[in-house]
């Protein structure tokens, strides 16, 4: 339905609504039916804004969509929770109760605009609107921007860039590095762009489809310096991404919802806004094109979706500035964003391993026994962690005197073993300790590094640790209370200034000839703190004190962190306050960080950021903070896992078998078999509860985890050449079964299996005390992992999907028919499986054919890709043979590796001969055996080097 279907002109509907009236006039309401001639009158009366009705009875009828369906009602007191009938009145707002449970009582009249178009230009890049605020147009909160400019740069056939401003006075923009305005537009782009000029609004239509993919004509545009909101109407109700925060489906909720975002230490918490911030969406329309949307702004902000479909954002600072990109699938979508923001990093091969780690081991001994145990029970174990506690008093960069003894030569002692070893680093400096006995923050004084407060002192707040006097602590006194009492002063660092990269290298650098850690874990980094503002709260300012506070969490926006007039670096010229740095903080951390380890270690390292922001993906991978030991949040922890690889943040996973809370026996175990394919797998908890690492259940849990973590490293080559993609192309590595068959609208709300790229179908077990799993199959060949057996097109055939058997210790796992998945023998550590025989899983389609293909360097130099430092195989497989083709090799880095076994899945009968060609050389292989019952041939022994590339023939 459009504003002006009927014969009543609305007249001038940007001069419509006046502040301070009270009367209405009553009408007959008619709605515009979609491509129908005429329109439907509903019965009963309305009451609406005189401006509407005013024009005299005669013109009344027939009346057009005079008044917005409730559920198109775009709420225009976001600021006050109860109704506000005055309050609403004075915006030049509606006022009228609803039906529709959810949907405002006071909401913008049709046509509400905000400003008119007064000049257009148009350059090489695209077009320039001048626009003025409608002069009748009610403050909401103060400081209107009268002026504003829109820019909207057809940057690539399928990437749009708008952006809204105020041309006169620059106003803060997130300093994430972006794709540059070329003098000249994309000549022939997948979208079209209309615009009306009074009040401005803003289309995108999606040219082949008509698809109108963003459509502003809906609720207000306003720019007040700190309120600024607009609103689209939306496609379709397929909505995903926007975080971060803990969503209970992946396909979001259009039900009236407003989610808030700001960075915040925040245990994942229904409707909370979590660590990061990732103000970016993807649409699949209901043709099953898709498209996603960045709205690139780091100031406090939320957004609301309701059924109209239609999305509402308010942020209090910064600009509105969007970029569309326009897929046409969910992984193109994925790959234009990532092309935009920067590419996932490539991961070091060690950090896809199994990962283990809690808070509170309590001493070094205790870490010792656990990896014992894994020894024992040949549990492969890539990385050990230390928490907070192998510090002393938790002070950065120092190894508690007692309890951590011996942790470099330990640490040494572990990597023969092929066990790597993180540690975590916290932002925040503590500054009551005496300059002898903790030189780090001296040294940060004397180079200036510390966030400022605005006369110039550096900004304290707290964290860890006590007072260094503090011996006895009463922990029956309130937590603020002991804050207040115990814990010292700490300093924050401005990651942005270049003296605090500088400091931070070589305090990293110093801390790893002590202990040579791989990788850093940065906590913290909202950035938390356990006051509220500094040590002295904050003073009363209107950053501290916003008019307009987004649906974020705590009494105050400086609830948990520091002051939001503190003072920070944004370039290397140009500072800015912390409430628009605020949410970047984690994300400045991040590449210094990597830099600094590795630097420090002189090879490929990791960084696990908890608070990220879009382009953190470029330096970092994140985990999904502080879950609960809860079988929901073994459920959410797959839909926070696919928004993150929306996200371009692959490497992510969630705590396994959850951080608070004692964990159980039957979650910890499904929780393995869930974490075995996180990208990032690492079991971690929290402090004080019971352990829950793998051989604290017995040996028979042990063994257990032991096999499906057995299964992963069996995978690895497979996992670490996806990762390859994500970080060329920007594909996803795990991702949800409507990328890869999104014309299934089946596959929409599927949040509870999950696939490996675009072969590997994982459909987990869930719920507790369960023996078996619904899963849903799109059409495609489909093979059991275990065993290659073909699900049987009956069962496919049944709608709504399949029920599987999955005993206790027993993960479904699915390859898809046209694949061809590369695996290698799995060892304890990816130092022993890096060197054993390879292997191919191929799985045939309907053609009999598969493809796949396999990335491999060293795992753990730097910039291998960029050197060219590599292997690139691709494997096809057609009229019964497979053709092992190198497309890129480099020097002797295959030295001793081999190709050994294939299962072929699908095959129609039974061969006789297998033979490999390889030049000129050709060997039969009689090692192979064939199931009459799965149909799976198995060949074994073909014992080929993996540096040539050779045939292999089924006869
Ligand atoms: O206040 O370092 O999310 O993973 O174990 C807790 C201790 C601080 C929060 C992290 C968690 C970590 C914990 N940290």
């Amino acid at each position: 339905m459009t504003g002006k279907m009927g014969s009543l002109e609305m007249g001038n509907p940007e001069e419509v609504p006046k502040q301070g009236f009270s009367t209405y006039t009553m009408v007959l309401v008619c709605v515009a039916v979609a491509a129908v001639v005429g329109v439907a009158c509903i019965l009963g009366t309305y009451y609406l804004h005189p401006a509407y009705g005013n024009t005299g009875d005669n013109n009344l009828i027939p009346v057009t969509t005079v008044e917005p369906p409730q559920r198109d009602r775009i709420n225009c007191i976001p600021d006050v929770e109860i109704d506000h009938e005055h309050i609403c009145m004075q915006r030049g707002c509606t006022w009228q109760s609803t039906d529709e449970h959810g949907a405002p009582f006071c909401y913008f009249p049709e046509n509400y605009g905000g400003y008119n178009v007064v000049s257009e230009q148009t350059f090489g890049w695209g077009l320039r609107l001048r626009m003025e605020r409608a002069a009748s147009r009610p403050t909401f909160f103060g400081d209107e921007i009268l002026t504003l400019t829109v820019d909207i740069e057809m940057q690539t056939e399928n990437r749009l860039h708008f952006k809204i401003y105020d041309p006169s006075n620059s106003r803060f923009e997130v300093p994430v590095e972006m794709p540059t305005r070329s003098a000249e537009k994309a000549e022939n782009p997948n979208y079209d762009i209309t615009y009306t000029n009074n009040p401005f609004t803003l289309k995108i239509i999606r040219k082949s489809t008509g698809e109108v993919l963003w459509d502003t004509s809906i609720g207000a545009l306003i720019f007040e310096d700190q309120f600024l909101t607009i609103s689209t109407r939306l496609p379709s109700k397929n909505i995903y991404g926007l975080g971060e925060s803990e969503h209970h489906s992946f396909r979001h909720d259009m039900n009236w919802i407003t989610w808030g975002l700001f960075s915040r230490d925040q245990p994942p918490s229904y409707k909370g806004n979590l660590y990061g911030v990732h103000p970016f969406y993807m649409c699949v329309e209901n043709d099953a094109n898709a498209h996603g949307v960045l709205l690139l702004n780091s100031n406090a902000q939320d957004y609301t979706l309701q059924p109209t479909p239609a999305l509402t954002y308010h942020t209090i600072g910064g600009v509105l500035d969007f970029y569309m990109f326009l897929g046409p699938n969910p992984e193109s979508v994925v790959s234009q964003y990532t092309e935009a923001i920067g590419r996932p990093m490539l991961p070091p091969y060690w950090s896809l391993g199994y990962q283990l780690c809690r808070y509170g081991y309590g001493n070094l001994s205790n870490v010792q026994e656990v990896v014992e145990s894994m020894r024992r029970y040949q549990i492969p174990h890539d990385v050990q962690y230390g928490d907070i506690d192998y510090m002393h008093r938790q002070l950065d960069f120092t190894i508690h005197p007692t309890n951590y003894v011996g942790l470099g030569d330990w640490v040494d002692s572990l990597k023969p073993e092929g066990t790597r070893y993180i540690i975590i680093l916290d932002p925040a400096i503590s500054a009551n300790e005496t300059a002898e006995y903790y030189p780090t923050y001296q040294r940060g004084v004397d180079n200036e590094v510390f966030i400022e407060d605005e006369n110039g002192a550096i900004q304290f707040g707290k964290v860890w640790p006590d007072y260094p006097d503090v011996t006895d602590i009463d922990t029956s006194l309130p937590w603020e209370e002991q804050v207040e009492k115990y814990r010292a002063y700490a300093a924050f660092p401005d990651f942005r200034k270049q003296s605090a990269q500088e400091w931070w290298a070589n305090e990293v650098s110093m801390f790893h000839d002590k202990v040579a850690f791989d990788g850093i874990w940065i906590d913290m980094n909202e950035p938390a703190s356990f006051v509220h503002g500094s040590v002295d709260g904050c003073p009363d300012n209107k950053y501290d004190n916003p008019p307009f506070m987004p649906e974020i969490w705590g009494p105050t926006i400086y609830d948990k962190t520091i002051c939001m007039n503190s003072v920070q670096q944004v370039t290397y010229d140009m500072k800015d306050i912390h409430y628009n740095m605020h949410s970047l903080y984690g994300w400045s951390q991040t590449e210094p960080t990597l830099q600094a380890a590795e630097n420090a270690t002189g090879e490929r390292s990791l960084v696990i950021s908890r608070s990220t922001f879009p382009s953190s993906g470029k330096h970092t991978g994140h985990w999904l903070g502080d879950n609960a030991s809860i079988w929901p949040h073994l459920y959410y922890s797959i839909i926070g896992m696919l928004e993150f690889n929306l996200f371009g943040i692959p490497y992510i996973g969630a705590d396994i078998c959850g951080f608070f809370d004692d964990t159980t026996e039957d979650l910890c175990r499904r929780w393995h078999q869930v974490g075995a394919f996180y990208p990032y797998a690492r079991n971690h908890n929290g402090l004080g509860y019971m352990p829950q690492h793998p051989a604290h259940f017995g040996e028979e849990f042990a063994l257990e985890v032991r096999d499906v973590l057995l299964i992963r490293y069996r995978l690895l080559p497979y996992l670490y050449t996806l990762f390859y993609h994500a970080h060329t192309k920007g594909s996803t590595v795990v991702r949800p079964m409507l990328h890869e068959f999104t014309s299934d609208s089946n596959t929409w709300d599927i949040d509870r299996q999950f696939l490996w790229g675009p072969a590997l179908l994982i459909s987990p077990v869930l719920e507790p005390e369960t023996t078996s799993v619904k899963a849903y199959f799109p059409v495609a060949r489909w093979y059991d992992y275990y065993t290659g057996m073909e699900l049987s097109h009956d069962m496919l055939a049944v709608g709504g999907g399949v029920t599987l058997d999955a005993p206790l210790d027993y993960i479904n796992l699915h390859v898809r028919g046209g694949c061809i998945i590369p695996t290698q023998t799995p060892d304890n550590s990816t130092m022993f499986s890096r060197r054993n025989e390879f292997g191919l899983i191929i799985a045939l389609d309907d053609e009999m054919e598969a493809s796949g293909d396999l990335f491999w360097d060293d795992g753990d130099s730097i910039g291998t890709i960029m050197n060219e430092q590599y292997y690139m195989f691709h494997y096809t497989f057609s009229n019964d043979m497979l053709t092992a083709d190198i497309a890129h090799s480099y020097g002797n880095l295959m030295e001793n590796l081999f190709m050994d076994h294939m299962m072929i899945y699908g095959l129609m009968e039974e061969p006789t001969r297998i033979v490999v060609t390889d030049y000129d050389t050709v060997t039969e292989i009689s090692t192979f055996t064939f199931d009459q019952e799965t149909m799976a041939l198995n060949v074994n022994g073909i014992n080929h080097a993996m540096d040539t590339g050779f045939t292999l023939k089924i006869m």
